[in-house]
C-alpha cells in the first residue's frame, strides 16, 4: 500500500519528492551550517545557544582528535551521555569523519556495556558514567574512553564529510528473541530520507523549534528529533531530563512550535495545572508506545491540542504518520510516510515495509538478517490492520516485547539474568498493563523458596538497565507450557495479574 502521498501538502507532486538529496546526513548539516552561520541550531543550559559555525568547528575539532586516536572511516564510536550540545557536536563529528556512531543507554550495567562493547568494537567511547571508564576497559583493554568534553591530543586535519548515502552512520542496538541486543546497522540514507519525509509530512520548517527531552541515545531523541531538527535547519532545545515544570517553562521561554514524546510524558504533563500551556505549540508528536486514546482525547479537552501519533522502529527510523492536516485518529498510526511502502502479511497480520529508510541488516548476524526480510521486505514483528479509509493501527506484537514509559524491554534477556540467581529454577517475564508506563515488567518464578521483588530486583541491579528490572514478582508452581514446552505466557497474566 502506498498511501504516502496523503502526508504532502496540496502544492506538492510526488514525483517531486527527492528523499535522498544532499547524499549523506553530515553533509546536509554541514551545507545548512555553510548557508547560516551565525544561526542559532541547539541550545543547552549550560552553553545556551550554539550556532552553525560552533557547530562546524567543534565537530572538527573533535574529528580531528579523534582521527589522532586512530578512528578511521567505518570504525565505530560509542556515545552515551545526557543531551548537551557537546553530545551533538560529538555525534556530528563521528558521522562526518565517516565512522559509525553506536548511541547507548546510559542506564546500562556492565554486562550490558560490555556486550555492546564486545559486539562492536568501537576504537573510541565518549561516555559521561565514570564506572564505564572500567567496564568497558574490563570487555577491551584497547578502547580509548573519553568524557563528553573528548580530552584527547589534537591531530592533524582529517578528511571530512566524504560520507555517501550508503555509508553506515549508526549502529542502534535493538533485543528480540535471542536475549542479548544486537545492533542495526542504518546508512546514511536511512536516516536522511526518514527525516525529510517527516520534514514534508510534519510541515517541519526553519522556523521550528522543538523542545527535546527525549534521551539522544535511540531513535525518537536521536533519529527523529535531533536529525530532523538539523537537516531542515530548525532549533531544538535540549533537556537533559524530562522534568514538567522545566518541559513548561521551556516552551514559554523559547516560543517552542514542537515537543515530541513518549506517552508517559504526556500523562505527566496532563497532571500539572499548566497543562493547557501546550496550546501554544504548533505540534505535539507521540511515539515509541501505543498513545490510548483515552489519553489523546483528554489532552484534546484540555490543551486544544490533537497530539499526532507515528509509528516507528530502531531498524527502519518511521515508518507511518497520522496527517499533519486531515483526521489524527486516535488508536491508529495513520497512514505510510513519504517513500515508505507496508503491506499486512500473514494471519495474524505482520506489518512489512519497504523503503529507503530501511536498514540493510544486523550487525555481522548474517542468520538473522535472512530471517529479517521477506522477498525484500523487512518484517517489523508488530501485527496491523488498516480501516477502510486506510489508516494503520498497530493491534499486537508477534514479536514478545514489552514497552515500558517508551523503553523497550525484551523478555528474553531479563529471564536469562534472573535465572541465574541460585534459588531461581525456572522464570517467565511479561509485560502487564499499566497507566503510568504503558506497561511494566512482571516475572513469574519457580523458586525452592520465596523470594520477593525486591530480592530479584537486587540481583539483577548490578546486569540490567533500571527499566528492566521486574516491578513486581509471583512465585507459582508450575510455568503453563504448551505441547510443545513452549510457555503459555497469556495464561500466566490471565491467571495472576488480572
Ligand atoms: C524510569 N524508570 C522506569 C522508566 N524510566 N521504569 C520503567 N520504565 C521506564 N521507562 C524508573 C526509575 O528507574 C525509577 O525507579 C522510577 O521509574 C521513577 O523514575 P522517574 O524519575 O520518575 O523516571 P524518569 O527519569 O522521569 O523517566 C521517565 C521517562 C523515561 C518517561 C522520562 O522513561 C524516558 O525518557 N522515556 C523515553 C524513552 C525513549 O526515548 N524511547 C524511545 C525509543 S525509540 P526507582 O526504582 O528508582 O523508583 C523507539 C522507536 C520509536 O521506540 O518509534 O520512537
Ligand atoms: P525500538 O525497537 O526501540 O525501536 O521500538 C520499536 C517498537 O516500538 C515498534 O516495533 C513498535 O512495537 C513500538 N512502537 C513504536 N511506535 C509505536 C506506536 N505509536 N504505537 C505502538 N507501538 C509503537
Amino acid at each position: 500500500m502506498s498511501s504516502w502521498y496523503r502526508h504532502l501538502p496540496s502544492e506538492f507532486e510526488p514525483a517531486g519528492v527527492e528523499l535522498l538529496a544532499g547524499g549523506s546526513l553530515s553533509s546536509t548539516w554541514v551545507a545548512r551550517w555553510r548557508e547560516q552561520p551565525q544561526e542559532a541550531v541547539i541550545h543547552d543550559s549550560e552553553q545556551g545557544w550554539v550556532s552553525g559555525q560552533e557547530l562546524l568547528d567543534r565537530s572538527e575539532v573533535i574529528a580531528r582528535k579523534l582521527g589522532r586516536a586512530g578512528v578511521e572511516p567505518g570504525d565505530r564510536v560509542l556515545l552515551s551521555a545526557a543531551s548537551s550540545a557537546g553530545l551533538v557536536a560529538a555525534h556530528a563529528a563521528v558521522l562526518r569523519l565517516g565512522a559509525v556512531v553506536m548511541p547507548t543507554n546510559g542506564a546500562y550495567r556492565a554486562e550490558e556495556v560490555a556486550h555492546v562493547v564486545t559486539d562492536a568494537r568501537p576504537k573510541v567511547a565518549i561516555v559521561e558514567q565514570p564506572e564505564w571508564i572500567e567496564w568497558i576497559h574490563a570487555a577491551d583493554p584497547n578502547v580509548v574512553v573519553t568524557s563528553p568534553s573528548v580530552d584527547l591530543d589534537m591531530g592533524p586535519s582529517v578528511q571530512l564529510d566524504q560520507a555517501q548515502s550508503e555509508t553506515p552512520a549508526l549502529i542502534g542496538y535493538t533485543s528480540g528473541t535471542t536475549g542479548r541486543p544486537k545492533g542495526a546497522v542504518l546508512s546514511h540514507g536511512n536516516l536522511l530520507s526518514s527525516v525529510r519525509g517527516l520534514e514534508i509530512a510534519w510541515r517541519w520548517t526553519a522556523d521550528d523549534t522543538l523542545i527535546l527531552a527525549l534521551p539522544l541515545f535511540h531513535m525518537h531523541g536521536l533519529g527523529v528529533g535531533l536529525h530532523g531538527t538539523l537537516t531542515v535547519g530548525a532549533k531544538a532545545v535540549l533537556l537533559p531530563d524530562f522534568e514538567v515544570s522545566q518541559v513548561l517553562d521551556s516552551l514559554q521561554e523559547f516560543h517552542a512550535t514542537m515537543f515530541f514524546g513518549v506517552p508517559t510524558m504526556y500523562g505527566r504533563l496532563l497532571e500539572s495545572t499548566r497543562a493547557d500551556e501546550l496550546k501554544n505549540l504548533r505540534l505535539c508528536v507521540s511515539g515509541s508506545a501505543p498513545l490510548a486514546a483515552e489519553l489523546h482525547h483528554k489532552i484534546y479537552q484540555i490543551t486544544g491540542q490533537r497530539v499526532l501519533e507515528r509509528y516507528g522502529m530502531t531498524e527502519t527510523a518511521m515508518l507511518v504518520s497520522n496527517p499533519y492536516e486531515g483526521e489524527r485518529r486516535p488508536g491508529s498510526v495513520g497512514f505510510p510516510l513519504p517513500g515508505v511502502e507496508i503491506r499486512l502479511e500473514g494471519e495474524p497480520a505482520e506489518i512489512q515495509v519497504k523503503g529507503p529508510n530501511v536498514f540493510s541488516g544486523y550487525w555481522e548476524r548474517p542468520n538473522e538478517n535472512v530471517d529479517a526480510f521477506v522477498d525484500g521486505w523487512f518484517r517489523t514483528g508488530d501485527l496491523g490492520a488498516i480501516d477502510s479509509d486506510g489508516y494503520l493501527s498497530i493491534v499486537g506484537r508477534a514479536k514478545e516485547l514489552i514497552i515500558s514509559g517508551g523503553f523497550n524491554v525484551y523478555p528474553r534477556e531479563v529471564e536469562d539474568v534472573i535465572s541465574e540467581y541460585e534459588p531461581i529454577q525456572e522464570c517467565a517475564v511479561v509485560g502487564v498493563p499499566d497507566d503510568e508506563w504503558g506497561e511494566v515488567v512482571v516475572a513469574f518464578v519457580v523458586a525452592e523458596r520465596e523470594v520477593g521483588t525486591d530480592e530479584i530486583k537486587s540481583f539483577v541491579g548490578e546486569r540490567l538497565a533500571h527499566y528492566k528490572r521486574p516491578r513486581r514478582t509471583h512465585r507459582v508452581e508450575a510455568l503453563p507450557r504448551n505441547a510443545l514446552g513452549k510457555v503459555q505466557k497469556h495464561r500466566l497474566m490471565e491467571e495472576r495479574e488480572t
